[in-house]
């Protein structure tokens, strides 16, 4: 393709980057108020924390080639939904859902994809909520909508994911190892769960 078709891809592709980027800010200014209002006006906030990211350019090309999308923008647009990412860590797993209902019933919020993850956790033992919702962002020549993805999920959900991706992506483990720590995974995501609805328990009993 000539120089000017590629400037144009550029160009296109920095749109689609600047639309996912305000599309996050509003959904992380939604979450904040939230966060603000639970903790000003009620005797729970289920947010512990949050988190933000876009996903890097290299690791979005690397999506595509391993889902087999098209390299292009219209199917960037169409198929890749995570390009802007937020994470909420609750504190309980009944947090998860008080989270999902707050944001999804606002009326500018569109809830377009939902794995529960929670209901039924990944084979590996994997757990989370999964939400693309889309919101509308305002530029000067009027509103247009974006995705963005929400990964709702308690501290030691959030906890066990982090360990079990460091370790994915560590390739000098020889596999004998791998599948004894998959086991050891897959038996501490279950442990993990118990425990967090016990503390749960404890933490209603209290209120
Ligand atoms: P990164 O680097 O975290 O962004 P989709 O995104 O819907 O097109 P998929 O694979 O069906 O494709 O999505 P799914 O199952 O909703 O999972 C997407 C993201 O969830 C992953 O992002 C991870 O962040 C997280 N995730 C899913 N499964 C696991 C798991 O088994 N372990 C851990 N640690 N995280 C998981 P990416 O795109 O892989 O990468």
């Amino acid at each position: 393709t000539g120089l000017y078709q590629r400037l144009d891809d550029v160009q296109q592709f920095s749109q689609i980057y600047l639309l996912r980027r305000l599309a996050l800010k509003e959904i992380g200014t939604k979450l904040e108020n939230l966060d603000d209002e639970y903790s000003a006006l009620h005797s729970h906030n289920p947010i512990h924390h949050m988190e933000e990211r876009m996903k890097n350019p290299a690791s979005l090309i690397e999506k595509i080639e391993r889902k087999n999308y098209q390299m292009t923008t219209r199917s960037i647009e169409e198929n890749v939904y995570d390009i802007a990412g937020i994470r909420v860590i609750t504190n309980y797993i009944d947090d998860i859902h008080r989270v999902e209902d707050a944001l999804v019933n606002q009326d500018d919020v569109t809830l377009l994809k939902r794995k529960d993850y929670v209901a039924k956790p990944k084979p590996n033992g994997y757990r989370s909520l999964h939400l693309v919702v889309s919101v509308p962002v305002f530029l000067a020549e009027g509103a247009q909508t974006a995705p963005v993805e929400i990964q709702i999920r308690t501290i030691g959900m959030d906890m066990w994911a982090s360990l079990e991706y460091k370790l994915r992506y560590k390739n000098h483990i020889d596999p004998d190892q791998a599948q004894k720590y998959a086991g050891q995974l897959k038996d501490s995501a279950r442990e993990l769960n118990q425990i967090e609805a016990r503390l749960q328990g404890i933490y209603q009993d209290l209120l």
